[in-house]
């Protein structure tokens, strides 16, 4: 319901800026001609003798559930995309625009996915995608995750197998591999330059596979996400993982020979939640009972029941959460986590705004045991 809500937003938002719309006009020998125009002049109009029909290239939902815009079927066939059924009272069809390796795309809603998706890649290879403002009032990128497996870390949370780099934004994303579905980024447009997603895959046989939807956003959505911000979340509650994390152990040894980490390293990011109205504070949780492993050695307190650190224990890999209050009121001493536990029992409300997550991963995971990055739910609590 609330992603529905984000998407149609961010739509509205992509139209205001200026999408064009197209209008096929039939004669009466029934050729049609395909043109572009700037406005949206009415739904239907009718000249003398000829018949004009325009029609809102608005979004819609290809066969496939995949998101697509309305366009004639020669537009959509001219922009390399796949008619997914109908729109617009069936004059148009849901343009569904799904690219391979090596494609740019100025249009929003692009699917970038793998050579013969959903096919996995086994071995080596390299794919650059670039993304272009579809205009000049775009000033953001999201790109979801919608499915990205790739090879993952080293023991040391390396990614040396496969990586996924973004690049060219005036914003830093952190380079990903792993098991990272569903995740989502948002990237800033720097000035009009392009942004670049490369996928590499090394030479293991390993099974990858990856389908990014990028959608653009118009500077003055209401959506847009506060600059800075690498995942933003627009929900009264939601949950938001590591990059990778995931409920089972490494199965590779660290560089000294324990069990491996699949937390990424240099992480360095922030998670941001929309203040809902109403709302005055945000709980923090863990999703589930050892969903936080952070630093130190996980295995060792696999089963403990408080393995939490707090404050300057935490000098390398931690989650920040600014000014959390304890159920009994008083403010608790830091705000700073990491270790095997997070504190959610004596952690009620941090009424800080904006309301941010904060996560920092040092350059290497060598000292720490088994970690696997975190899965934390938040919940926005009504003012009192
Ligand atoms: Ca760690
Ligand atoms: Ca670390």
């Amino acid at each position: 319901m609330n992603k529905i809500f984000l998407v149609e937003f961010v739509l509205l938002c992509y139209l205001k800026a200026g999408t064009s719309f197209l209008y096929e006009r039939q004669d009466q020998s029934n050729t049609s001609i395909t043109e572009r125009q700037p406005r949206l002049i009415g739904l239907w109009s009718w000249g003398w003798g000829v018949g004009i029909v325009r029609f809102q290239n608005s979004a819609c939902t290809g066969e496939t559930g995949l998101v697509g815009t309305c366009y004639t079927r020669r537009q959509c066939s001219d922009i390399g995309g796949s008619a997914s059924g109908s729109c617009a009272s069936n004059i148009g069809v849901c343009c569904v625009l799904q690219l391979g390796c090596g494609n740019s795309s100025s249009y929003n809603n692009t699917y970038f996915v793998n050579t013969n998706y959903p096919t996995p890649v086994t071995g080596g290879s390299r794919c650059v995608y670039t993304i272009e403002k579809c205009n000049s009032d775009i000033c953001q990128a999201r790109i979801e995750f919608i499915s990205v497996t790739l090879a993952q870390p080293d023991g040391d949370g390396n990614c040396v197998n496969d990586t996924l780099t973004i690049r060219g934004g005036g914003s830093v994303v952190p380079v990903i591999c792993g098991e990272n579905s569903g995740q989502h980024v948002y990237v800033q447009f720097y000035e009009d330059q392009d942004i670049q997603i490369e996928v590499v895959t090394s030479t293991g046989t390993f099974s990858r596979i990856w389908n990014l939807r990028v959608m653009q956003i118009a500077c003055n959505c209401p959506t847009i996400a506060p600059s800075g911000c690498l995942m933003y979340y627009t929900s009264i509650s939601g949950i938001v993982n590591s990059f990778n994390y995931g409920s089972t152990e490494s199965s590779t040894l660290n560089s000294i020979g324990a069990t491996g980490t699949r937390q990424l390293v240099n992480q360095n990011y922030g998670v941001c939640v929309a203040m809902i109205p109403g709302y005055c504070s945000i709980i923090w949780s863990q999703t589930s009972y050892n969903s936080f492993t952070v630093s130190n050695d996980t295995e060792a307190y696999l089963f403990g029941s408080n393995a939490g650190t707090f404050g300057n224990e935490c000098p390398y890999d931690f989650v920040i959460v600014p000014a959390p209050y304890l159920t009994n009121g008083s403010l608790f001493y830091t705000d700073r986590f990491c270790g095997n536990y997070f504190p959610t029992v004596e952690i009620f409300s941090a009424f800080s705004k904006p309301f941010v997550l904060t996560v920092v991963n040092n350059g290497n995971d060598t000292a720490d045991v088994a970690n696997r990055g975190f899965s934390l739910s938040y919940t926005q609590q009504l003012c009192r």
